[in-house]
């Protein structure tokens, strides 16, 4: 019999062609709405592989009923959504997608940046408006990009990407990690920095950290009030490092100049969410990696990891 693979998300047809040479394959038939719970749990229970999206709670209850399991493949670089203690303990391998979605997530990130700090988001919306009546010398004025200070928060490959870029615009690099990135300052110059330093000097705030018991709401009311009233702040690993209420009170008073906001502590974000309401924020969807051939690719990469762990093979991106 063969072994069994189940897809949380609609996932286009011909990605799926080498999982169906070889297993049986069930999957969520929707691309847009999440599998509920007790669906989930469900098909958990014959799965002999998972592959999984950063919205699915995979935690002890789901392992525990799962019993024939023996790989989840999260669809994403991060995997905060998966208890990996547990899995841990039932044997069960880990992977994710790095790499692949490097460069795509850097792009995104500095256009936040860029977005932010030239308020682009209300600029256009008083253009579409009917705002834009007269030319004046400081109307829709914004702060500098090039020649700045960049505080990347968090420097693994994403970061050492953002920072590529900043150099091209002629920035300094600062940032702030668990270990240091010896490659980031040989190569990029980047300078290593206490969290409130990096805050107090840099001119843009670039959080790219894993969400972990240390980095969840690392940033509250006391740290966005070391940044400077220009600089910017963005926010593209995971929304729940960052205290959104203190982010909008800061945004609100001008503690801080504007945020570029990709991801938030609970998705999807409602319109009438508060972050939203303010017109020096710039808010996207959680599209940090969605180019159509970086997603492309993150699919054959966690669909290789599937195939790897069941035909007994060590896959690529183990995390667990
Ligand atoms: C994913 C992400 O595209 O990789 C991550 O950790 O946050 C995004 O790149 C998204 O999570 C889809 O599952």
């Amino acid at each position: 019999m063969k072994l069994s693979v189940y897809i949380t998300r609609k996932l286009p047809d011909e990605v799926l062609q080498p999982l169906l040479e070889k297993f049986t394959v069930r999957m969520w038939e929707s691309e847009e709405v999440a599998v509920p719970r007790d669906v989930l749990l469900q098909e958990s229970e014959r799965a002999d592989a998972l592959l999984t999206m950063i919205s699915d709670s995979i935690d002890a209850e789901l392992m525990g009923v799962a019993k024939n399991l023996k790989v989840i493949s999260n669809l994403a670089v991060g995997f905060n959504n998966i208890d990996t203690e547990a899995a841990k303990q039932r044997g069960i391998v880990v992977t994710n997608t790095p790499d692949v979605l490097t460069e795509t997530t850097a792009d995104l990130t500095f256009a936040l940046v860029m977005a932010a700090a030239r308020r682009m988001t209300s600029a256009e919306r008083a253009l579409r408006d009917g705002e834009w009546t007269s030319w004046s010398p400081l109307g829709f004025t914004g702060q500098d990009v090039w020649g700045t200070t960049i505080g990347i928060i968090g420097m693994g490959r994403i970061g050492e990407a953002v920072a590529r870029r900043a150099k091209g615009f002629g920035m300094e690099v600062l940032y702030c990690n668990r270990s240091r990135n010896a490659e980031a300052e040989e190569m990029l110059g980047a300078l290593r920095k206490e969290l409130d330093e990096l805050l107090a000097e840099s001119d843009h705030v670039v959080m790219l950290a894993p969400y972990t018991d240390e980095t969840a709401g690392m940033i509250g009311a006391r740290e966005l009030a070391l940044m400077k009233p220009t600089a910017t702040f963005i926010s593209a690993s995971r929304g729940g490092i960052v205290d959104e209420d203190a982010l909008y009170d800061a945004l609100k008073k001008g503690t801080i100049w504007a945020a570029g906001l990709d991801v938030y502590a609970t998705e999807p974000v409602p319109s009438n969410h508060p972050l939203l309401s303010l017109p020096n924020v710039t808010a996207v969807p959680h599209i940090g990696s969605a180019s159509v051939r970086t997603r492309m690719e993150m699919m054959r990469v966690s669909m290789q990891a599937i195939t790897d762990v069941l035909e007994g093979k060590n896959p690529k991106h183990r995390v667990v």
